[in-house]
């Protein structure tokens, strides 16, 4: 951590401004020596943006009229000295901004970088750090108050008061260990029990979120299925509250899949819109079946559509084959239109089906719908106002990790069995809880978790 690193640290493309962040011991001397201050004491104070001039002074050349801050450490982003350039947003500007801070002895920062600088210099724990990827993300107002929190340090928070529990009872079972004869409190099997279960449920609980936090930072993707002509393709513009998909009369009218990202009541979503599927000669259409093949196995959810103006087919039923294995949701759709089939028929080919009435000429149904998705996603539970949920798949087997590893213990203080034999099982559950926050984490884990970031953050 001893060199200097730069990047650029906004997104590429053209804007009002684009900034240059460097960041380490030399921080201060590239910007002197890269930056002309206009005023005439051409002074530089930590924390007060100046106004000047990028010089290229070997080229005698100006780059770019910007705003530059130096902002001396501990107290900033990486826990070090920083320097932010705003040049211009143009990526010529930022192109040589950049190659002359890295000509003056700065290095190209990698991905993640200046985070993990923060995190290697205990600004942030772990997960905080990854909070920032998350915040960065983030594709609805949930998700991303999901990540400002874990980034405010909620989720540490608890893991640590979870750890303490351990540590509490690490300390009992070790005493008891090492001095069985002294005159200290004797662990009893039963407080034993009572002490490791009543921890294992704390992690449960924080494992009970799981699920939803995790569709909440990825979203789902739903796939729109269905034989031609059903309604599809009127139920994707349905969603998305706007003409994108082409609606006709035709049968096999989408000839190929139709991917958009949406927000469904602050859920994000991947809807796709596929082709009819059916038997066809015609080539491109069987492409197109193919892919919406694909994207049914793709998805982590099925709408299947059926029209209830028409007598079930063969094709619904060899598509609700398919169905039996999958989460998924059956519209019968044209319930303006009199209707050829019942519900109970639907339920003989899907047993455990949820069905919705819909005529998506009318807008109906679409509600229901979308009711449908989010009590999926939140489990039919009451949205918690509080937004403390584990979402990230590294958290996630960790925390199973040290629950197993607890239920190992719990068994074994049950059968009574040698305290050293609990110990081991209670101090890995410690070290499981440890990786989240990073106390315990190698290097390899660190150097992964980074390699996600984008450049410049
Ligand atoms: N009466 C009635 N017609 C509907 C309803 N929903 C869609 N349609 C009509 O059904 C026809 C087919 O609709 P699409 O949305 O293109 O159907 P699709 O499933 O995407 O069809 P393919 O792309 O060919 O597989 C169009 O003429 C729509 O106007 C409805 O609720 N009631
Ligand atoms: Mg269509």
């Amino acid at each position: 951590m001893e060199d200097t690193i730069a990047a650029v640290a906004t997104a590429y493309g053209e804007g009002g401004i684009g900034i240059i962040r460097i960041s380490g011991e030399n921080s201060l001397s590239i910007l002197k020596e890269v930056f002309d201050p206009a005023a005439d004491n051409k002074e530089i104070t930590s924390r007060r943006m100046t106004y000047g001039k990028i010089i290229d002074k070997d080229a005698d050349q100006i780059i770019d009229e910007v705003l530059a801050v130096y902002m001396k450490g501990p107290k900033t982003y990486t826990a070090e000295d920083v320097v932010e350039i705003n040049c211009h947003g143009s990526m010529v500007s930022l192109r040589k901004t950049l190659a002359l801070v890295l000509r003056k002895g700065a290095r190209l920062a990698e991905p993640g970088e200046f985070t993990k600088r923060a995190f290697l210099n205990g600004r942030l724990d772990l997960s905080q750090a990854e909070a920032v990827i998350d915040v960065i993300k983030a594709k609805t107002d949930k998700s991303f108050d999901v990540a400002l929190s874990q980034l405010e340090g909620t989720l540490s928070t608890k893991i640590s008061e979870i750890r303490a529990r351990l540590l509490d009872l690490l300390v009992d079972i070790t005493v008891n260990i090492d001095y069985p004869d002294e005159d200290i409190e004797y662990i009893t099997y039963e407080k034993l029990e009572k002490n490791i279960s009543s921890i294992g449920e704390m992690i449960e609980k924080l494992l009970s979120t799981a699920s939803t936090g995790r569709m909440i930072r990825e979203g789902i993707r739903v796939a729109i299925v269905g034989k031609p002509n059903v309604g599809k393709s009127s139920l994707m513009n349905g969603l998305l509250k706007e003409t994108r998909a082409i609606v006709t009369e035709v049968p096999g009218t989408t000839r190929d899949t139709i991917e958009e990202a949406i927000s469904i009541r602050n859920i994000p979503v991947y809807l796709v819109d596929t082709a009819g599927i059916r038997e066809t000669d015609d080539m491109v259409e069987k492409i197109g079946i193919e892919k919406s093949k694909e994207a049914f196995n793709n998805s982590d959810f099925v709408i299947f559509i059926l029209d209830g103006s028409v007598p079930l087919s063969q094709e619904d039923r060899e598509i609700a084959e398919y169905l039996k294995t999958r989460k998924s949701l059956v519209l019968i759709n044209k319930s303006d239109l009199t209707q050829a089939f019942t519900h109970d028929e639907v339920k003989e080919m899907i047993p455990d089906a949820k069905i919705i009435e819909t005529s998506f000429i009318m807008g109906e149904g679409i509600n229901e719908i979308e009711e449908f998705i989010e009590e999926m996603v939140y489990g039919g539970e009451i949205v918690q106002s509080e937004s403390l949920m584990v979402n990230n798949v590294r958290h996630i087997e960790l925390l199973n990790k040290g629950r197993d590893s607890l239920r190992d213990a719990l068994n074994m203080a049950q059968m009574k069995e040698a305290l050293d034999f609990i110990e081991i099982d209670v101090k890995n559950a410690y070290e499981f809880l440890g990786e989240i926050i990073g106390e315990t984490v190698s290097d390899d884990i660190i150097d992964e978790v980074f390699a996600r970031f984008c450049l410049g953050k």
